[in-house]
């Protein structure tokens, strides 16, 4: 059993070659619900950490920060070996965080896997974040398995029946049901969960015992042995009986794909590149003779080593000394080191084949996100996540000459970690960071303070708009400064529903224009104007109306790059623009290049569309989060008059027995500091979380004081901006 030792290593290496008998999977789950106690387990089941710790230890949870606070906040890579009907498996597993700030790891995670463990708490039920990570699952087509969690507390806590409980459990398999059903319609019949099938498992990670049917056989203990065991206090010896780890990866072995049999059906969603070529074939085949596909998910930083890059293989086989394509650069990066994880620990190998997590050293100039390759290929899709960085701080390094290594750690972190975006403000040198809510900044400022010591100034967190367009204007002229060319331009809001498609979706120019125009279509675009399309940036988009204009062809680069300069930074407060719709309609230009070059095109192009979107009755966007709050029903009248304060919506209310569960949507500004309101508000009895939920209009009555905010931390003139700022009247 253990996997301690020379010997083990062996069986790792020797199970590497084995794709059959390799699970690559992801613990997802709402936050608290028990990932990381179950993994604990996992790994004590299989000798990797002792049994007695396991459970109190949170292995995966090693960064300092997730001991003190009790939360994952990165993804971790393990491997594990495990015995099922006569045979060994390699178990590769990635234990998620279940904090909302940190989804973007859920999904980078979900790219490297072929299926997943969905823990729900027996006693919260399916919650947000459970149907959250289920849909990431669904869309990288990663097949689910359900352990429902912390049933000890379900019959110790709650007090009910043993028909209740088995009903309550019921009711959490239909509901996961549903979401798949709902999510994923084709793979349903497949997919759907089932105890009788073995599917579905039933435990307490943290008291280390679960049943399933194909455990029941094999014990006896049923769900009224639990019951009765539980009750007197017995649970040392269900743990001895019917431990964790064998219900769980029995179920991972017998209901998880291989990447032999996951591959076929994964590649043609996570790749849009030809299937019948050479390297499309190997990597559905999951062939190890062909060509090297790789994506790296994870980056990490090894004292030792350096910098560890992380991902799945899903064709070809890595050895060291490769020289491997960086996609996005025209680079290429040579591999100092192959490995694989070990429990948690990096072990160097000769080489890794098709279908396993390998992890690299040498690769510097992958970001999460790259592939890397053996030959230049169509890079896969890139990794979508639901939500965007949308609260900021704004940081200054406290002795300027701390400055470059300020900027060598942002860098560093952004390349770990693609939901945070780094900024430089032009006006005031401070440096702004993005990311996806205040407990996400924190760490990443205390980061650079306290683990990379460099001291810095950090402003409270503050929101990002959006600015947009409410009605249509234009054509508003724009000249260049030579006055040899002019430009045209209209500006009008685009559909919501198109502009809501083309982000989820991540549509972005292509050189097939079929399929953009395609996808375009899909997304509710007029034929009209899909067909003339020439930009597409952050849910706005450039049209060329045109016809026949001499020399137009020629100078669209530098019109799009105009237009991409104000969609980055529009016209009201240097806030990015989304959902504008900017129609080039007619064009002048000279004939001679000379006089139409960048310094003439693009402020000509700027000033026009600028001047347009502030003649478009333009507003403020701001970020939106949906807030799901369940809280003993006396309490319910603190907790509405808390959400009161934060112009919050009430959408929802539902009660269920003592409890109350009450939905709203509020904005992402107004959310600052809700953790601690609402712990005082309700004696910290309330459960609670929030999910980024779009950008809605900003009220008219805040829209002044919201622009002249925003202008003043920015060091702009304090005046609203007018057209003739832009274009002589
Ligand atoms: N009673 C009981 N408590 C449990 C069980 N499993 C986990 N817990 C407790 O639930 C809390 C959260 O456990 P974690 O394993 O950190 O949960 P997690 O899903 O990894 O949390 P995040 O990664 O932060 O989303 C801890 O206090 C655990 O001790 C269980 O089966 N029964
Ligand atoms: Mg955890």
């Amino acid at each position: 059993m253990a996997t301690r030792g020379k010997k083990a290593v062996e069986r790792v290496k020797q199970l590497m070659d084995r794709t059959n008998q390799i699970r690559n999977i992801g613990i997802i789950a709402h936050i608290d619900h028990g990932k990381t106690t179950l993994t604990d387990n996992l790994l004590a089941g299989a000798g990797v950490i002792s049994s007695e710790l396991a459970g109190q230890q949170l292995f995966t949870d090693s960064y300092y920060l997730e001991q003190q606070r009790g939360i994952t906040i990165f993804s971790a890579n393990v491997s594990m070996v495990h015995e099922y009907e006569g045979k060994y498996y390699l178990i590769n597993l990635i234990d998620t965080p279940g904090h909302v700030d940190f989804g973007g790891d859920v999904t980078r995670a979900l790219r490297a896997v072929d299926g997943a463990v969905v823990v729900v708490d027996a006693v919260e039920g399916v919650m947000p974040q459970t149907e959250t990570v289920l849909r990431q699952a669904m869309r990288e087509n990663v097949k689910p398995v359900l352990f429902i969690n912390k049933v000890d507390r379900m019959i110790n806590e709650l007090r009910i029946s043993l028909e209740e409980m088995q009903e309550r459990l019921g009711g959490i398999i239909d509901e996961v049901n549903k979401l798949i059903k709902s999510l994923k319609p084709d793979k349903y019949d497949k997919w759907r969960l089932n105890a009788s099938d073995g599917s579905v498992s039933f435990g307490s990670a943290l008291y280390n015992w679960a049943i399933s049917i194909g455990t029941m056989k094999r014990t006896g203990i049923g769900f009224r042995e639990v019951y009765e065991m539980c009750r007197q206090g017995n649970m040392k010896e269900l743990a001895k009986k019917c431990p964790t780890y064998v219900a769980v990866l029995d179920m991972v072995i017998k209901h998880l794909p291989s990447p032999l049999e996951a591959q076929k059906e994964r590649i043609p969603v996570i790749w849009r590149g030809d299937m019948d070529s050479d390297i499309g074939k190997a990597m559905q085949n999951c062939d190890r003779n062909g060509e090297i596909a790789f994506i790296v998910t994870h980056i990490s930083v090894d004292p030792h080593a350096g910098e560890v890059v992380t991902g799945r293989l899903f064709s070809g086989t890595l050895r060291k000394g490769v020289e491997l394509f960086v996609s996005g650069t025209y680079k290429k990066n040579r591999v100092q080191q192959v490995g694989v994880y070990m429990g948690p620990e990096r072990v160097e190998v000769e080489e890794i084949p098709a279908g396993n997590i390998a992890a690299l050293i040498g690769v510097k100039d992958a970001v999460v996100g790259t592939t890397l390759s053996s030959i230049e290929m169509t890079p896969f899709e890139s990794i979508k996540h639901y939500s965007e960085p949308v609260v900021t701080v704004a940081v200054e390094a406290k002795n300027t000459k701390e400055l470059p290594r300020l900027i060598e750690v942002l860098r560093k972190i952004s390349k770990e970690d693609p939901m945070v975006r780094v900024e430089i403000n032009e006006e005031t040198g401070e440096h702004l960071i993005s990311g996806m809510g205040e407990l996400h900044l924190e760490i990443i400022t205390h980061r650079i303070e306290h683990d990379e010591g460099v001291p810095i100034i950090t402003s409270p967190p503050i929101v990002v708009y959006r600015e947009t367009v409410r009605a249509k204007a234009g054509p508003v002229e724009g000249k260049s400064p030579n006055r040899h060319n002019r430009f045209y331009f209209e500006v009008e809001p685009l559909e919501q529903s198109v502009v809501e498609k083309i982000i989820a979706e991540g549509i972005q120019m292509e050189k097939d224009k079929k399929a953009l125009r395609k996808k375009l279509l899909d997304a509710g675009m007029s034929m009209e104007e899909a067909k003339n399309v020439v930009d597409i940036i952050e849910g706005n988009v450039l049209l060329d109306m045109t016809k026949g204009i001499q020399y137009l062809s020629e100078t669209m680069e530098l019109v799009i790059e105009g237009f991409r300069n104000v969609m980055e930074k529009g016209p009201l407060a240097r806030e990015r623009c989304r959902g504008v719709k900017v129609k080039l309609v007619d064009a002048k230009l000279h004939e001679d290049a000379i006089h139409r070059g960048p310094a003439q095109v693009i402020p000509a192009v700027k000033n026009a569309i600028s001047a347009a979107i502030l003649m478009a009755d333009p507003i403020f966007l701001e970020p939106m989060l949906e807030i799901f709050i369940s809280i003993p029903q006396n309490m319910l009248g603190n907790v509405t008059k808390d959400l009161q304060g934060r112009r919050a919506r009430i959408t929802d209310m539902k009660a269920e027995g003592e409890f109350v569960t009450v939905k709203a949507i509020a904005p992402v500004a107004e959310m600052f500091g809700f953790a601690s309101d609402i712990r005082s508000a309700t004696e910290g009895r309330a459960i609670w979380s929030t999910e980024f939920a779009g950008y809605e209009q900003l009220p008219q009555s805040m829209f002044h004081d919201k622009v002249m905010e925003v202008r003043r931390r920015k060091g702009l003139k304090l005046e609203m901006p007018q057209p003739s700022d832009f274009i002589s009247p």
